[in-house]
């Protein structure tokens, strides 16, 4: 089954230049419109002016892309009929003919057949605060682990259990990396009571300890969490009531499955005034600076 990899990202592969990865949930499930759209060709833009190709991942039509262009994004971004690929929906929607968003989990899947190494998003799944009775845990954590690529992200989705997360990655053997700071980042806020033990300072940290990991085990992936920028965090205190308040309407409302994400961002949007998304585009930004960075040293050191 081909990966239609555009013209631009099979140059930049090509001339062994810098490409980082992007999912498209983000763009059709995780944000409203326009700030969606808007924030996508942004983080593309932050991309490009750091030296690197982005790579935004994403099905069109039955078709696999790694590359979407600017129409593409924008279709993704206002279809209804999107669905939520996952890893393993990517075989069945180009049998289907069927548009989708990428996950984490899938992004990386494609990303590491087509050979790029670097991914960035705002966060990633993560294990869900009942976990204990649901069994959900994120297939994005099995993959940032199974796939030779480091995630750079501000954590997971904020209402997810961090500490089951962090020991999840333990188990599944994924290395953990926090950038210029000791704590996880807690996606809207800097500080999730998370320690981590290894903090990293600069992308050639980051690059050296990845390039090191594969040369003892082999083609396998790590984690990056980058919180977002003082002045852009919300108060750890605010996310905390804003994540309790949705979790209890969704309990009240018998919001389940799928529904559960787009419902808790709009009710933690709704109790924050908007704040909450404010800070998702920041730190997505951020990340993408970041992102950028590490890709150009990844192959200043091929
Ligand atoms: N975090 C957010 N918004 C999102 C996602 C994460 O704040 O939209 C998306 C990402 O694409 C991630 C996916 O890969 O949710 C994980 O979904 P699940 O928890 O169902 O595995
Ligand atoms: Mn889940």
């Amino acid at each position: 089954m081909a990966i239609r990899v555009s013209e631009e990202v099979r140059h930049a592969l090509h001339d062994g230049t810098a490409v980082v990865a992007l999912e498209s949930t983000i763009v059709a499930h995780g944000m409203p419109v326009p700030t969606n759209i808007e924030t996508a060709l942004a983080v593309e833009s932050i991309i490009r002016d750091g030296g690197a190709t982005p790579a935004s991942v994403g099905i069109i039509n039955g078709e696999i892309v790694c590359g979407l262009s600017a129409s593409e994004l924008d279709f993704l971004a206002h279809a209804d009929k999107v669905i939520k690929a996952q890893e393993r929906d990517l075989a069945r929607a180009v049998r289907d003919g069927s548009s989708g968003a990428a996950t984490v989990g899938a992004t990386l899947f494609v990303a590491a057949s087509c050979g790029i190494t670097t991914l960035v998003t705002g966060g990633i799944g993560g294990v869900a605060p009942d976990f204990g009775n649901s069994l959900d845990i994120s297939a994005d954590l099995l993959a940032v682990g199974n796939y030779p690529c480091i995630t750079v992200a501000s954590g997971t989705k904020a209402f997810m259990d961090t500490a089951a997360t962090l020991e999840y990655f333990e188990t599944h053997g994924v290395p953990v990396a926090a950038w210029n700071t000791s704590e996880f980042p807690w996606f809207y806020s800097i500080e999730s009571g998370c320690q981590i033990e290894w903090n990293v300072e600069t992308a050639e940290d980051v690059v050296g300890a990845f390039l090191a990991d594969q040369q003892l085990r082999g083609p396998r992936g790590m984690f990056l969490g980058v919180p977002l920028a003082p002045e852009d965090a919300l108060d750890a205190g605010v996310t905390r009531s804003a994540i309790d308040e949705a979790l209890s309407r969704a309990r009240a409302d018998g919001v389940t499955g799928k529904a559960t994400t787009p419902y808790l961002l709009s009710t933690i949007f709704e109790v924050t005034e908007g704040a909450s998304l404010k800070a998702n585009v920041a730190l997505i930004k951020n990340n993408a600076q970041v992102g950028s960075r590490i890709a150009l040293a990844l192959c200043a050191s091929a």
